[in-house]
């Protein structure tokens, strides 16, 4: 890359550890793809860019499960786990007020203030609204952030409901699962694509009845789909029981992991996603939408073809006097 700008005084102060820098660079980034310009940040992308060699170091952990799973709970009961043998935590949580869930950020908040006096711990909400692909890229680049500022661990929960937020789970290292009984089966686990994410599975309120049912259950589903199945767990991580357990198992993943493997699978994909989102932007911006609306205006119904129509709008040439607009995405970086 010829022409790398110069690194951004925010990048700095980030990689420095300074928690008002961090919290910055989270909300330029948070703004940015959520205006639905996941290929483009704006000032925000050259900050990204600036701190992802910096990156790698931290273990990103994922904790994601159907609303009202205990993950919030449970979240903080691990920060209290990795902060008693000496780690620091970052930790996003995804909105779950999402238009998805209609859950309470609320809660998230008022649990974690008891780490509000720790240095160690840094918690941080992010509300993507908007673009699909800008959420995982909201996450992935927080992630960057607190990954750069030298958190060892960053912990981000997600509302296992919903593609965008599933897919946020492939921008973790390792992926907690959380179920709870009265969440139904491990079929409706299936049903949500959760099985293809996890890594290791929780079922929490193991204080409650049918938690050992649905263990069962879903180890048999999880056996049938694949030999090296991953490890189911339990815990009531309101009671905070069984936390070092769900500890351990998060711990095996991660010593079976190639790091350098995973790293670049995920720049991989990431590079992709932005492209694509870049991409779409660019295309429709350039006319293609009025023309569309155009073309399926003046056709006859019974000549409509929505191959043919798809062919030609491929085809023709962007208007030049349209400009893929940056749709007010220029910040401060
Ligand atoms: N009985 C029991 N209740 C629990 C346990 N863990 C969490 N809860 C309760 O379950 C409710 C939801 O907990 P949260 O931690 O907010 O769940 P969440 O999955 O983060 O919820 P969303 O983020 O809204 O999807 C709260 O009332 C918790 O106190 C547990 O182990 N046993
Ligand atoms: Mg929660």
């Amino acid at each position: 890359m010829p022409d790398a700008p110069d690194r951004p005084a925010l990048a700095d102060d980030v990689l420095a550890g300074r928690r008002r820098a961090v919290a910055r660079a989270i909300t330029a980034v948070e703004t940015a793809a959520g205006d639905g310009a996941a290929g483009d940040l704006g000032g925000a992308d050259a900050l990204v860019d600036a701190l992802y060699p910096h990156t790698g170091r931290a273990w990103r952990v994922g904790v994601t499960g159907p609303p009202g799973a205990g993950k919030s709970t449970l979240v903080d009961r691990l920060v209290g786990a990795f902060r008693a043998r000496g780690q620091t935590v970052g930790v996003v949580a995804v909105d779950p007020s999402s238009p998805f869930t209609g859950g309470a950020l609320l809660g998230d908040r008022v649990r974690m203030d008891r780490w509000a006096e720790d240095d160690g711990v840094f918690v941080r909400s992010l509300a993507a609204r908007g673009a699909l692909g800008g959420l995982s890229e909201a996450a992935e680049a927080a992630c960057d952030v607190l990954d750069a500022a030298g958190y060892d661990v960053v912990l981000v929960e997600t509302v296992g409901v919903g593609q965008g937020e599933i897919d946020v789970a492939e921008t973790t290292d390792t992926t907690l699962v959380v179920l709870v009984p009265e969440s139904g089966d491990a079929v409706q686990a299936m049903k949500a694509g959760l099985m293809e994410v996890a890594d290791v599975f929780c079922v929490n309120k193991a204080d409650k009845p049918e938690a050992g049912r649905l263990v069962r259950a879903l180890r048999q589903a999880l056996h049938l789909r694949a030999a090296a199945a991953p490890p189911v767990v339990t815990a009531s991580a309101l009671n905070d029981e069984g936390v070092g357990g769900v500890v351990e198992a998060l711990d095996a993943h991660r010593a079976g992991l190639d790091a350098e493997a995973t790293r670049e699978a995920r720049l991989r994909r990431r590079v992709r996603r932005l492209v694509e989102a870049q991409w779409r932007r660019q295309f429709w911006a350039g006319g293609r939408g009025a023309a569309l609306a155009d073309a399926v205006a003046a056709l006859d119904p019974a000549e409509r073809a929505p191959h043919r129509l798809a062919a030609r709008l491929l085809a023709a040439p962007p208007a030049p006097s349209v400009e893929p607009g940056r749709g007010g995405v220029e910040r401060e970086a």
